[in-house]
């Protein structure tokens, strides 16, 4: 198979890239890579050897002799080479910029805040626990929320761009998924939760999601 996916099962990153490949219908490798496990896979000299971020996703593309990381790049590069299954980035230039502006919302302004180094970090060095580090993602998580929700009045109807699924839905899944697992209410934002329920009912969501991995640890 020439496409191979490092990923997690409950890294949203990976949940983003695990949705598009599906919604391109492209068949793929999938390799985990732990992120607990023995200190975190992720700082394993072979994977840095592939990302030296340390952080998932990462994938390869044997055909093309590419390996690429970040998640947004991920899905642009496969909507691009790929013209099979749904064009998740608009072909005109003011949709896309939109479709953009959603997705690093998500990719680059919410989520990293959460992510698990930062945890880590902040649990460490001032020496906060569970309930303080939960507060922090979910004070975060949720002022993303609330613009996000703003946001999808003007654009919104089944999902984030009136009837296509684009790459804002398939950013949009994974952190709503991110907030239920805090225990966060997302009922208070009607379009956010109507998308992503519409999404839900999708197949290609479906697979992607977390407990349906094969590295998935329920
Ligand atoms: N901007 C990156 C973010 C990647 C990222 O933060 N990955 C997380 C999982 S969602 C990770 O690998 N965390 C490991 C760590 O923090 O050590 C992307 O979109 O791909």
């Amino acid at each position: 198979m020439s496409l191979k996916l490092y990923g997690y099962w409950r890294s949203s990153a990976s949940y983003r890239v695990r949705i598009a490949l599906n919604l391109k219908l492209l068949e793929y490798e999938y390799i985990p890579v732990h992120l607990v496990k023995d200190g975190g896979q992720q700082f394993s000299g072979e994977y840095v050897g592939l990302n030296p971020s340390s952080l998932v996703p990462t994938l390869v593309d044997d055909d093309e002799d590419i390996i690429l990381n970040q998640s947004l790049a991920i899905i642009e590069y496969l909507d691009e080479r790929y013209q099979q299954g749904t064009q998740l980035v608009p072909s005109h230039k003011l949709e896309r910029a939109k479709v953009r502006t959603i997705a690093q919302d998500i990719a680059c302004d919410i989520q990293p805040l959460a992510n698990l180094r930062v945890m880590n970090y902040i649990g460490e060095q001032y020496e906060l626990n569970q309930q303080q580090k939960s507060d922090w993602a979910q004070h975060w998580l949720g002022k993303g929320l609330r613009s996000l929700e703003q946001r999808l009045q003007n654009s919104a109807a089944d999902f984030c761009f009136g009837f296509n699924i684009t790459m804002a839905d398939v950013c949009l899944v994974p952190q709503v998924y991110n907030a239920l697992r805090l225990g966060m209410d997302v009922s208070c934002y009607p379009a956010i939760n109507r998308v992503y329920k519409n999404c839900m009912d999708n197949l290609a969501f479906e697979h992607a999601q977390p407990e349906n991995q094969d590295d998935a640890e329920l």
